[in-house]
């Protein structure tokens, strides 16, 4: 049995609807993670296995641990468009990075051999420039799911919603439409959320803007509604959520100019890419300590 590993974004469930196309929609191991999570999913996905066959990888920035961890399967074949460079080459683990590709679909079709309208609909999400309706609906779906649905169920949807995809027959999504307009609605209060309680700050001539929550954000959302008055050179999201008892801040980075934000994400033990950006840090994080941070590196 193949081993799927991929973003639990719009890249990462197209990424896997391309692989589902070149493998003929065979049934596979799926799972959806974050580049954060990368490694304890690895993991968790070898417990109790005797077979553990061939992992792919999709769309997740990763560093040796999570190389070490891939390389307990027999091969691994990792695609990605996020700016990393493998710290360790092992013969059975093929990385295949492009940073110059807008996706990892793109980066996956190439190696695939895959042409598919998908592709664009991907570029268009991940850069945050979507130009078509169905880049639109595909990316309200997603963001539908992730803000209905948690764990196993949401995966379970996720991988549906891939297989959907693949057989590239877009009348099958309107099935989402009601799950949609519930989550129009809560995006309707976030942004006005997001207008009210977004704190601006100035370090160094850059302009920042922090926003703080209890509960997980679509970044992009956030993005948009600040991009309305002037463009952002920091964009700062404060996720403070309680993991085992503990308190962890998950921190997700971007801007609306040239600056470097995977700069920062480093600096927290995170990664992803020059204009977007997270980490998890296991403690809480506060305003002043962001911009002190800031202060510090740029
Ligand atoms: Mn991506």
């Amino acid at each position: 049995m193949i081993t799927v590993m991929t973003h639990m974004d719009a890249d990462g469930v197209i990424s896997l609807s391309l692989f589902l196309k070149k493998i003929g929609g065979a049934r596979i191991r799926v799972y959806f993670t974050s580049p954060v999570q990368l490694r304890d999913t690895i993991c968790h996905s070898v417990i109790q296995r005797r077979d553990l066959g061939e992992l792919y990888i999709f769309d997740l920035a990763g560093e040796h641990r999570a190389i070490f961890a891939a390389a307990m399967y027999d091969s691994v074949t990792w695609i990605d468009h996020h700016q990393w460079i493998p710290e360790i080459e092992l013969p059975h683990v093929k990385i295949i990075i492009d940073p110059k590709a807008k996706s990892a679909a793109e980066v996956a079709g190439r190696y695939f051999k895959i042409d598919s309208k998908l592709i664009d609909i991907a570029n268009q999400i991940d850069t945050n420039n979507v130009r078509e309706d169905m880049a639109e609906k595909i990316r309200m779906i997603i963001g539908a799911l992730r803000w209905k649905y948690h764990g196993k169920e949401l995966n379970i949807k996720l991988e549906k919603l891939a297989r959907e995809l693949m057989m590239e027959n877009f009348s099958l999504l309107e099935d989402y439409n009601e799950m949609i307009e519930g989550y129009e609605n809560w995006l309707l209060q976030l942004k006005e959320k997001i207008r009210k309680e977004t704190k601006f700050f100035n370090v160094k001539g850059m302009k920042i803007a922090i926003f703080e929550t209890l509960e997980s954000v679509p970044v992009y959302v956030l993005s948009n509604v600040l991009s309305e008055s002037g463009k952002v050179d920091l964009i700062v999201v404060l996720i403070h959520k309680i993991s085992r008892g503990k308190p962890v801040t998950k921190m997700e980075f971007r801007t609306h100019t040239d600056v470097d934000v995977l700069k920062i994400a480093k600096f927290y033990g995170g990664g992803g890419h020059k204009k977007a950006s997270g980490a998890s840090v296991s403690d809480i994080v506060t305003i002043p300590e962001v911009l002190n941070a800031v202060d510090l590196l740029y």
